[in-house]
């Protein structure tokens, strides 16, 4: 017998989440089918046609193309693909900033592009002046970041857009953690806002699909065509995913999850958690810590170590940022008495442990 697996109770730092009954077990049905091979199975593959043009609704393409992906990792490192098929030059580089997933470094050495890793603004954004000062005629992809991972910031995109308009590069957005919340907010973020190629969205992180299920899409036909590989012994006769059996789990998951809950449940669940988070980052910083105010509901703050270490010895599953600060990811499954509880905790060692 396996032990019990982990419940999401003190899970402060997790990209992922709980997944709706209802997608769970949608993808407990078609967890024996294969995408991979459409014509062996093809109701899991109307499935994912369905899943891609629910997730075009979100991201405003209208007659979106792409496929669902293991994950974030798999979509942006078939991304840069497309970028370095696009355009054929020698020593081929990509410009991302610094707050970028490391999912771009394993894309850069797979695919062998040099990686320009370009500083971020003081408020954690890719800087459109730096990323303009990196770029040149052998750069075949800008990078934004649409809710990076560490700060939940939101890049200035549609100047992002402009540069890489002005040297014929791919644009990639991901939106691998925040494309479920900015359908949400102001921001202009979306194929239909700006001239994006393409982009990363994971149902398996704000969507509330079971692992695996991330989301690649891209604008024009020809741009997913160009990875695509013949298939020689299937029915189909290529393919342009890059794993090739893949379990249907994570496609019909993530259909039940976006016909349950996209978009007024998605939109509850978005204004919840950024109350939540602004009402967190208040308190902290009513306890005089540095507090990083979110943006997207995600919260950092400046803990002192021996705080932070007790806390996850307490049970807390807590991150943090390469620049130290504790990270409190709100995924649906953290709620305000998660937060209450947390904060009862927190204000046991503060006093003790800053005061010596
Ligand atoms: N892009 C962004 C903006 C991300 O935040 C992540 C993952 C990825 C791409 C890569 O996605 P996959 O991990 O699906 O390939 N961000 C989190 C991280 O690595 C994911 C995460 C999820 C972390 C669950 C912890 C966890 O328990 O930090």
């Amino acid at each position: 017998m396996l032990p019990e697996s982990q419940s999401f109770d003190r899970v402060l730092s997790s990209m992922c989440t709980k997944p709706h009954p209802e997608a769970v077990e949608a993808a407990t049905r078609y967890i024996a089918t294969n995408p991979g091979d459409p014509s062996t199975f093809p109701a899991v593959s109307r499935l994912e046609d369905r899943a891609i043009s629910i997730l075009g609704e979100i991201t405003g393409l209208s007659s979106p193309n792409g496929y669902i992906t293991a994950g974030g990792t798999e979509a942006n490192i078939q991304a840069l693909r497309i970028a370095r098929n696009a355009h054929p030059v020698q020593n081929p580089n990509v410009v991302v900033p610094e707050s970028a997933h490391f999912s771009f470094q394993k894309a850069a050495h797979v695919l062998d592009l040099e990686l320009r890793t370009v500083p971020v603004d003081d408020q954690y954004r890719a800087d459109p002046k730096q990323i303009s000062r990196h770029t040149d005629h052998s750069t075949v992809c800008i990078v934004g970041i649409a809710g990076n991972t560490e700060y939940g910031r939101v890049d200035p995109l549609s100047q992002l857009a402009d540069i890489a308009y002005d040297y014929q590069a791919i644009f990639h957005i991901d939106a691998a953690w925040g494309g479920f919340a900015l359908p949400f907010t102001e921001h202009d973020w979306n194929f239909s806002d700006i001239p994006v190629d393409t982009m990363t969205i994971d149902p398996h992180k704000m969507g509330k699909a079971p692992i695996p299920a991330g989301g690649l899409l891209v604008r024009s036909e020809e741009l997913l065509d160009s990875l695509a590989i013949e298939t020689p012994y299937l029915e189909s006769s290529s393919q342009t995913t890059l794993t090739g059996t893949r379990s249907g789990a994570g496609v019909a998951g993530t259909v039940a999850a976006l016909e349950k809950l996209w978009p007024s449940k998605y939109r509850s669940i978005v204004n919840q958690q950024q109350e939540n988070a602004k009402w967190t980052a208040s308190a902290l910083s009513d306890r005089g810590l540095d507090v990083v105010p979110p943006e997207l509901p995600l919260v950092a703050v400046d803990l002192p170590n021996n705080v932070f270490n007790e806390l996850k010895s307490s049970g807390w599953r807590i991150s943090r940022t390469s620049r130290g600060e504790l990270r409190i990811v709100f995924m649906p499954h953290v709620s305000r008495d998660m937060i209450r509880e947390f904060l009862t905790d927190l204000d046991r060692l503060l006093p003790k442990t800053t005061s010596n």
